[in-house]
């Protein structure tokens, strides 16, 4: 007898999050559909490794253009794949930026969400189609309690923060009105190599990386007293399957439980390319100098001002301090996060450095590329 290979559909699969979940289902034996947008560029260099030629018969990754903000497209691809199960990574993801597109935001990450919710209704698929809602610590912006977990009250901070709102409530809603199994996974901040480069850890890995090389001078922040949850997305994405895995539909907060700051995450990554960092002053005086340089892998001496900061990168309202209580996970679903921050931290460093040596190489090998963002 041959087992029927279960049918997922991504949305955001160009993403982070969306890149490691494919890889899982696809592991797990799923056939895997994914949503990606039309762009005048190629958008999906974290999904070629997945890529199957379209001419082949039976294919196990399969693309579909799409947008968050087209219902006929949506309702037309549910239809077409019939998914088992629907993972809403999408959005606009962005804080700093949702809040010169706010109205663009509201329509992505709220409505959007409503708009999958509703096609599963209007296609009759509310029994067979179970749906994953990619909720976010930025519901609790200002803390009513620490640590947060699933009963902490909310209070968003950002236009992107109150268009999951919408999306974290519409789920709820459509499980209780009309029974889908719906879930709201409330992560906290996750990270990678494949982390989007303006999302502050790949900003930093990134820039400390080509200053080691001498590739760039100053790394330029905006709040760097800021706490965060950290985590690893490979840990994550494990999490976003195995609340669909459940007999009865539940919303979980994802964390690590351990909080660092921005400056502290500074610190670390000079660390490990063997850069000590001390940071004084303070506001928008504050500076990070080179104190000492051990090994070979950084060309910074000691003196030099590598951190900045840059008032362009405050937000006008911001969300100081987020710390989960996984507790919940953990006892329920047997989960609990596998990559510690220094792991997670190294992972990142390696990574970007690699990118930056090459950089170096082409540089010291002669080509100059020109580049009309500099
Ligand atoms: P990314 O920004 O890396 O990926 C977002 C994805 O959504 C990309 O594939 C992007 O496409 C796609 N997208 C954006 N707008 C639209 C649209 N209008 N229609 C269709 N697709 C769209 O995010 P992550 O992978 O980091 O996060 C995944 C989800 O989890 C997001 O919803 C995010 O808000 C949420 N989240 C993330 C956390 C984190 O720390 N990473 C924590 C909590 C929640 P393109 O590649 O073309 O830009
Ligand atoms: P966040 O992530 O807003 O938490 O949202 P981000 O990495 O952008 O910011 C984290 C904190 O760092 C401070 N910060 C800076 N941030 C950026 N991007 N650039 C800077 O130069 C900088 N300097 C300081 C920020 O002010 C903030 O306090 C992420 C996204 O993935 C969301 O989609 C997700 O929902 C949440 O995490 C959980």
């Amino acid at each position: 007898m041959t087992k029927t290979n279960k049918v997922a559909l991504i949305t955001g699969i160009t993403g982070q999050d969306g890149a490691y979940l494919a890889e899982l289902l696809l592991n797990k034996g799923y056939i895997v559909h994914g949503l990606k947008r039309r762009s005048s560029l190629f958008n999906t260099d974290r999904i070629d490794h997945l890529y199957q030629d379209p001419h082949v018969e039976n294919r196990k990754f399969v693309l579909h253009h799409g947008d968050l903000t087209d219902s006929t497209n949506l309702i037309r691809i549910i239809q077409e794949v019939q998914p088992d199960e629907i993972y809403n990574l999408a959005a606009m993801s962005h804080v700093a930026v949702s809040f010169a597109t706010p109205e663009y935001t509201a329509n992505a990450d709220g409505i959007g969400t409503l708009r999958i919710l509703e096609a599963i209704r209007i296609l009759g698929l509310e029994k067979r189609t179970k749906f994953y809602q990619a909720s976010t610590s930025e519901l609790y912006g200002l803390v009513q309690e620490i640590p947060q977990k699933e009963s902490t009250p909310f209070y968003p901070r950002s236009p992107y923060a109150v268009a999951k709102l919408y999306g974290y409530w519409i789920t709820v809603n459509y499980r209780e009105a009309y029974g889908i199994y719906a879930c709201n996974g409330i992560l906290f901040n996750h990270e990678s190599p494949i982390r989007g480069e303006t999302f502050v850890t790949r900003k930093i890995t990134r820039a400390i990386s080509r200053i080691a090389l001498g590739l760039e001078n100053c790394l330029y922040l905006g709040n760097m007293d800021a706490l965060r949850d950290w985590g690893h997305a490979k840990d994550y994405v494990e999490m976003q399957w195995l609340m669909l895995q459940q007999e009865v539909p539940e919303d979980f907060v994802i964390a690590t439980g351990v909080q660092y700051s921005v400056r502290q995450f500074v610190e670390k990554s000079a660390q490990i390319l063997g850069m000590h960092i001390e940071f004084s002053g303070s506001g928008l005086d504050e500076v990070g100098t080179v104190t000492k340089v051990e090994g070979a892998r950084s060309k910074c001496k000691v003196g030099d001002v590598v951190v900045r900061v840059d008032p362009r990168y405050y937000r006008p309202t911001e969300v100081e301090t987020l710390l989960g209580d996984p507790s919940k996970a953990k006892s329920k679903l047997g989960w609990s996060p596998k990559i510690t921050f220094d792991e997670l931290v190294t992972e990142m460093i390696e990574s970007d450095y690699l990118h930056a040596k090459r950089d170096d190489l082409v540089r010291s090998a002669g080509y100059q590329a020109f580049d009309h963002r500099e």
